[in-house]
């Protein structure tokens, strides 16, 4: 019955119903009897209220009850208090980083991550810091919070118990976007973790197959001519217009000061290289500088063909 995602949930679940119960049973309890003594000691049947005094017994009962009571509220409360404040030894860290308006997770081998991935089964120590405001780091299915302040580390533990996705919020009430903090915490398989830990990110798979290709084209001699300093490889705009699948793009160009439209070609590429200024790529500034004198016909043809495969 008390059991969860994570063990925390079964403890704050129980200890959450048993306060519950126990108020409950008190409510309904004295409501009943109240209810009851209204009609059976009702004044128009006669019955003349009497004060008690000095009752030993009765007096011991209503201060050992409730005392007993709220007791073993804490007495719970405190049991899953300890667990999630204790970090076991074995844990992992993960570090975490709040700002204004998402989070940010990194791991101990460098690897980094907008979503929170855990291996089922471990325990996890998360290191919190704020950048910027107070934040709250809320997991709701595992019953845990904690406030991410700046100047000040605050951890967090649990364990995941069964592998799924799990919100995370921001549970700061103050500020314009916490509400819309979310993000997961993602419980995976251990051989899952470990494959997601030393994969790759999605934009270390782009710079590397850049650079691959780079490397594979030979693009050494647009570094030597200085062409990347003003076009891109990877589709970025520096000054002038990326190289990247330049062949075959089609593309607005200012004639004299008439624009046309044009599909790039040798011809063209020959032309703005030779030429640069007879037809400037529209929204660019004219500051290419002609390399009629500076290339021979051999490295013109070497780069046509090099920018015909950057695609
Ligand atoms: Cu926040």
């Amino acid at each position: 019955m008390f059991s969860g995602p994570s063990e925390n949930t079964g403890t704050v679940d129980m200890v959450m119903l048993y306060i519950v119960g126990v108020s409950v049973l008190l409510l309904v309890g004295i409501t009943i009897t109240m209810i009851y003594f209204v009609f059976k000691y009702n004044r128009k049947k006669g019955h003349k209220p009497v004060d008690i005094h000095g009752n030993v017994w009765l007096e011991i009962l209503w201060i050992a009850i409730p005392t007993i009571l709220v007791l073993s509220m804490f007495y719970y409360g405190y049991n899953g208090f300890v667990v999630m404040r204790t970090i076991p030894e074995n844990a992992m860290e993960i570090k975490v980083t709040a700002r204004m308006w998402e989070w940010k997770f990194d791991y101990e081998n460098g690897k980094s991550s907008d979503t929170l991935y855990v291996p089922v089964g471990q325990p996890i120590n998360l290191v919190m810091e704020s950048v910027d405001v107070n934040h709250s780091l809320f997991i709701p299915a595992f019953r845990i919070k904690e406030d991410v302040i700046a100047g000040i580390k605050t951890h967090l533990g649990f364990t995941a118990d069964e592998a799924g996705t799990y919100i995370i919020t921001c549970a700061e009430y103050c500020g314009l976007k916490h509400s819309m903090m979310y993000t997961a915490v993602k419980a995976l398989p251990l051989t899952e973790f470990n494959n997601w830990l030393e994969g790759k990110t999605e934009k270390q798979i782009i710079d590397e197959s850049v650079s691959l290709l780079a490397e594979k084209l030979n693009v050494g001699l647009l570094h030597d001519k200085g062409c990347i300093t003003c076009h891109s490889l990877d589709g970025s705009i520096k000054q002038a217009p990326s190289f990247l699948a330049i062949n075959g793009r089609k593309t607005v160009i200012l004639e004299g000061g008439e624009e046309r439209t044009i599909t790039v070609d040798d011809n063209y590429l020959r032309k703005s290289i030779m030429d640069p200024y007879s037809e400037i790529v529209k929204g660019y500034p004219a500051i290419m500088p002609e390399q009629k004198r500076m290339l021979n016909e051999d490295e013109v043809n070497q780069i046509i063909g090099i920018l015909k495969a950057l695609n």
